[in-house]
Formats: structure tokens, sequence, C-alpha cells
């Protein structure tokens, strides 16, 4: 059987077989939403987390969050946050307390199903977060 056809058929039946399972070499991706809780600079945070490859919910992965301000290097000293796994497939609470209003640089370290670190930067207000402001602003 030729080579390009083998992987056509494995990759056929990794459909067949409903959820393809995650491989060494899988990626995430994750979303995440944070809203401010009550707390001042305390924000509640959802991350939607799936397999870069094929789109499919990441479940039971352990996610650990840290957060750094980029403009402010080795300022800051928020400690790594576990996240829980909601009833949602591939969806995950964290809860963050930051020191400050600003441009947040979020690290995520994924493992269980896949191993991943991913950095997302997001603009975080009194609300909750947003995009990232503009990449030159003063802090
Ligand atoms: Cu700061």
């Amino acid at each position: 059987m030729p080579r390009s056809l083998h992987f056509a058929l494995a990759a056929a039946l990794a459909v067949i077989a409903g959820a393809a399972p995650a491989t060494a070499a899988d990626r995430a991706r994750a979303a995440v939403a944070c809203k401010a809780v009550d707390e001042s600079l305390t924000y509640e945070c959802t991350i939607k987390l799936t397999n870069r490859r094929t789109g499919a919910p990441l479940e039971n992965a352990e996610l650990v969050i840290g957060a750094d301000m980029p403009s402010m290097p080795m300022a800051h000293n928020v400690k790594p946050v576990t996240a829980t796994a909601t009833t949602n497939p591939g969806e995950y609470l964290a809860r963050l307390s930051l020191e400050m209003t600003g441009d947040w640089a979020l690290r995520l370290s994924v493992s269980g199903p896949l191993k991943d670190q991913m950095v997302e930067v997001l603009n975080f207000t009194e609300k909750g977060s947003g995009p990232r402001a503009r990449r030159a602003r003063p802090h």
C-alpha cells in the first residue's frame, strides 16, 4: 500500500473512531475570557481548550495559569493557579487575582491529553478582559 494511502486510511479510521485521540505532537488552542468579580482586580476566567489539529474540545486536561505584565518584567509576582474543569467539554474556570489593570500575558500550561504551553496577552480593565492594548502604549 502506498505510504500516502496508508496515511489517508489511518486518518479516516481516526475519524471513524470518533474523537480522534490526541497525539504527543498535538498542540492546544485556548480561548480566554475573564470577568471581574466583586473583589477589585479579581477575575473569573473561562478558558476553552481545543485540540488545534482536530478542533475537538480538550477534556481531562490539567491547566495551570500564570500571569505577568509584558511591559513590567519581574515587577509582578502572581502565583500560578490551577483551573478546574466545568461540565462543558473542554471548558475550564480559573480565578485570577491581578495586581493592576493593563496588559497581562497569561501563560497557559496544559498537560494531560497533550502537553503544550501558550501565552495569551489580554488587556484587563475593572470590568474584565479584552483585546490587548496598543503594543507601544506606555504603562
Ligand atoms: Cu504592572
